[in-house]
C-alpha cells in the first residue's frame, strides 16, 4: 500500500494512457491517502466557508437596513414582500450559519483537513492506522452536505430553531416555517457529521498511539498533535451524546415520542399527542457535546498556533510540559461546565454557582497558553511572515474572547448579558478571530508542504491586515452593544425604543462585515495562482523542525522516502548544538551539515 520508490515519488504514478478512470477515482475521489482526504476537507470546507460567509451577510443587511430591499437576493427570494427578508428568514439564516460554520467549516477544518493532512506526516507514519475509515469519514459527510444544502430548498428554507436546535421549536413539526421537512433534514445531516467526527476520532487517537516513528515520544510530539489528539478524545467522549440525542429528537418528531416535548403544549390552539418529556434535558445533552465543543473548536488551532510561533520566533517553545498539561486541563474542565449556557433556565442557584466556579477555572489553563506563547515570542528574533502574523493575531484575538469569557461565567453578570450581543461578540472572538485565523495561518504555513509551492507574500499580508482590521470592526463593536442589551436573534430589535439610536452602529459593523468577505478575494486569488504559478518551495523552505518538513514537498503515497527517526522534540531552534538556527527531529546528534537532504544514519 504505501511502498515507494528511490526518488521519493509514488509508485501510484502513471503515464496518462495507463491511467484509467478507474484509478483516477480510487487516487482521487475514494482515495484512502491521508493527504487527498485531507484536501478533500480542505476544499469542502473552504467552499462552505463562502456559503457561511454569505449568510452572514444576509443578517447583517437586516440588521443595518432592516425591512429594506436586499440587493440582487431580494428580489429573487421575497418577491411577494417586495425584495424584504421576512422574520423566518432571518431566523434561518442565524440558524444556517451558525451550523455551517460550526459543523460544516470549523470542526471538519480543523479535524478532518488539518488533522488528516498532518497527523502521520508530523508523527512520521506513512499513513492513518485505518485508510479506509478514514475515506468513509470524508464521504459520510457527503450527505450531511447534501441534507443541510437541501434544506435550503424545502418549506422554511432551512432549518431555523437556531444552531442550538432547541424544543419545542425544533421538536414539533408545526411551530414554524423552518420546522417541518427542513429540521428533519438537519437532524439527519447532524446525524451524518456526527458519525464523521467519531470515525475521524478513533482513527486519529490509534494512529497517534500506535503508529508513532521510532523516538517519536509522547513528549516529543508537536503541539497540533497534542491538539488534535485530545480533540479526538473530547469527541470520542462527548459526540455520542449529541448523536444519541439528535436521535431521540428524530424520534419525537417522526415516531411520536415524546422526550423534548411537555405535557400539555398547544400548537396553533391544538395540543400535542405525545408529552411528558422535558425540553431542559435536550439543552443539557446538547451543551454537554457543545461545550467540549467549543475546544474541539480551538485546541487544534492552539497547536498548530503553538507550532508557527515557535518556527517564526526561532525559539524553542516556552512550557512544552505545562502547554500538554494545559490543554489536557482544559479538555477535563470542559466536561463539567456545560451548565454555564443554561443560568437562566431557572436552574439551582447552588448548582448555578458550581458551573461557574468550574468556568472561571478554565481561566487558569488558558492563561498558561497565553502566557507561554508570549514568553515564546519574547526576545525572540521574529520573522513577520504572513502565517506568523495571522498567529500572533490569534493569540491576541484569543485573549479578548478569553476575558468576555470570565465575565459571562459571573452568574449575576451573565443573567444580564445572555442572549444580547455580548455573547455573540465572545464567541466570535474565539472562534473568527482565534480559530479562523489560526486556521488562515495553517494554510500559509503548510501551503507549500501540500502543494510544493509557496504562496505570495505581499498578498498574505494584504489579506491578513484588511481581514484583522474588518474583523475587529466587527466583531469588538457587539461588546457594547451587548453591554446596553441589545438581543441576539432578533429579526427586528428596532421595534424597541431603547435599541433605535444603535442603528448607525450596526451600519458601521455590516459595512466592516461585507468588507471583511470582499477582501477574502486576496486570500482566493493568492491560494489558486500559487497552487500551479508559485515558487517552488523545495521540503523545508520555513527551515522548521518537524517530522513533515523532511518528506518531499508534497509527499508521494506513503509520506517519506526514507525512515524517519526522531532524536529530540520539535522546538531546538537555535541549538547551541548546531551552526543552523534550527535542528529537525531527525537529524542524528553530532551530525553537523546540510539538512536539507533527509537524514537516514542511526546512530547511536
Ligand atoms: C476562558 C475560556 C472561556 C470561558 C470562561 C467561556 C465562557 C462562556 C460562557 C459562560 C458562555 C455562555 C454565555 C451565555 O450563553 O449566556 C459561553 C458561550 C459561548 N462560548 Fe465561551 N468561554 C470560553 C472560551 C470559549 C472558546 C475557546 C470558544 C470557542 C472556540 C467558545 C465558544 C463559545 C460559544 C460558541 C458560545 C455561545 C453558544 C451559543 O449560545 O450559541 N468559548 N462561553
Ligand atoms: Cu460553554
Amino acid at each position: 500500500m504505501s511502498s515507494i520508490t528511490a526518488d521519493g515519488q509514488a509508485t501510484h504514478a502513471h503515464t496518462s494512457n495507463e491511467f484509467g478512470v478507474g484509478e483516477f477515482i480510487t487516487t482521487y475521489v475514494f482515495s484512502r491517502d491521508h493527504k487527498v482526504i485531507g484536501l478533500q476537507f480542505l476544499f469542502s470546507t473552504l467552499l462552505w466557508f463562502l456559503i457561511g460567509g454569505l449568510l452572514a451577510i444576509g443578517i447583517r443587511w437586516q440588521l443595518a437596513w432592516p425591512w429594506s430591499d436586499m440587493p440582487v437576493i431580494g428580489p429573487m427570494l421575497f418577491s411577494a414582500e417586495g425584495g424584504q427578508i421576512s422574520p423566518e428568514f432571518y431566523t434561518m439564516l442565524f440558524t444556517m450559519h451558525a451550523t455551517v460554520m460550526t459543523f460544516l467549516v470549523i470542526i471538519p477544518i480543523l479535524a478532518g483537513a488539518f488533522g488528516n493532512y498532518l497527523i502521520p506526516l508530523m508523527i512520521g507514519a506513512d499513513d492513518m492506522a485505518f485508510p479506509t475509515l478514514n475515506m468513509l469519514s470524508y464521504w459520510v459527510m457527503w450527505p450531511a452536505f447534501l441534507f443541510f444544502g437541501g434544506s435550503f430548498f424545502v418549506a422554511g428554507n432551512g432549518a431555523s430553531s437556531g444552531w442550538t436546535s432547541y424544543p419545542p421549536l425544533s421538536s414539533i413539526s408545526e411551530a414554524a416555517p423552518g420546522s417541518g421537512l427542513a429540521q428533519t433534514m438537519w437532524l439527519i445531516a447532524l446525524t451524518c457529521v456526527g458519525i464523521s467526527s467519531m470515525m475521524g476520532s478513533v482513527n486519529y487517537m490509534t494512529t497517534i498511539i500506535q503508529m508513532r516513528a521510532p523516538g517519536m515520544t509522547m513528549m516529543r510530539l508537536p503541539m497540533t498533535i497534542w491538539g488534535m489528539f485530545i480533540t479526538a478524545l473530547l469527541q470520542a467522549f462527548a459526540l455520542p451524546v449529541l448523536t444519541a440525542a439528535g436521535f431521540m429528537q428524530l424520534a419525537d418528531r417522526m415516531f411520536g415520542t415524546g422526550f423534548f416535548v411537555p405535557e400539555g403544549l398547544i400548537v396553533n390552539n391544538s395540543e400535542m399527542a405525545a408529552g411528558g418529556g422535558q425540553p431542559l434535558l435536550w439543552q443539557h445533552l446538547f451543551w454537554f457535546y457543545s461545550h467540549p465543543a467549543v475546544y474541539i473548536m480551538i485546541l487544534p488551532a492552539m497547536g498548530m498556533v503553538s507550532d508557527i510561533l515557535a518556527c517564526f520566533a526561532r525559539k524553542p517553545l516556552f512550557g512544552y510540559k505545562p502547554m500538554v498539561y494545559a490543554i489536557c486541563g482544559i479538555a477535563g474542565l470542559g466536561f463539567i461546565v456545560w451548565g454555564h449556557h443554561m443560568f437562566v433556565s431557572g436552574m439551582n442557584p447552588g448548582l448555578g454557582m458550581t458551573f461557574m466556579v468550574a468556568t472561571m477555572m478554565i481561566a487558569l489553563p488558558s492563561a498558561v497558553k497565553t502566557f507561554n506563547w508570549l514568553g515564546t515570542i519574547y526576545g525572540g528574533k521574529i520573522q513577520f511572515t504572513t502565517p506568523m502574523l495571522f498567529a500572533l493575531s490569534f493569540v491576541l484575538m484569543f485573549v479578548i474572547g478569553g476575558l468576555s469569557g470570565i465575565f459571562m461565567a459571573a452568574t449575576p453578570v451573565d443573567i444580564f448579558i445572555h442572549d444580547t450581543y455580548f455573547i455573540v461578540a465572545h464567541f466570535h472572538y474565539v472562534l473568527f478571530g482565534g480559530t479562523a485565523m489560526a486556521v488562515f495561518g495553517a494554510i500559509y504555513f503548510w501551503f507549500p508542504k501540500m502543494f510544493g509551492r509557496m504562496m505570495n507574500e505581499p498578498l498574505g499580508k494584504v489579506h491578513f491586515l484588511l481581514t484583522f482590521l474588518f474583523m475587529n470592526g466587527t466583531f469588538f463593536t457587539m461588546h457594547i452593544l451587548g453591554a446596553v442589551g441589545f438581543p441576539r436573534r432578533l429579526a427586528d430589535p428596532y421595534h424597541y425604543e431603547t435599541f433605535r439610536h444603535l442603528l448607525p452602529m450596526n451600519q458601521f459593523m455590516t459595512i466592516c462585515a461585507i468588507l471583511m468577505v470582499a477582501c477574502q478575494i486576496f486570500f482566493i486569488v493568492n491560494f489558486f495562482y500559487s497552487i500551479f504559478f508559485g515558487p517552488k518551495a523545495g521540503r523545508n523552505p520555513w527551515h522548521a523542525n518537524g517530522l513533515e518538513w523532511q518528506a518531499p514537498s508534497p509527499p508521494g503515497h506513503g509520506n517519506f522516502d526514507f525512515q524517519p527517526i526522531v532524536y529530540r522534540g520539535p522546538y531546538e531552534y537555535n541549538s547551541p548544538e548546531v551552526d543552523e538556527d534550527y535542528y529537525p527531529q531527525t537529524q542524528p546528534p553530532n551530525q553537523r551539515g546540510d539538512t536539507d537532504e533527509p537524514a537516514t544514519m542511526v546512530n547511536h
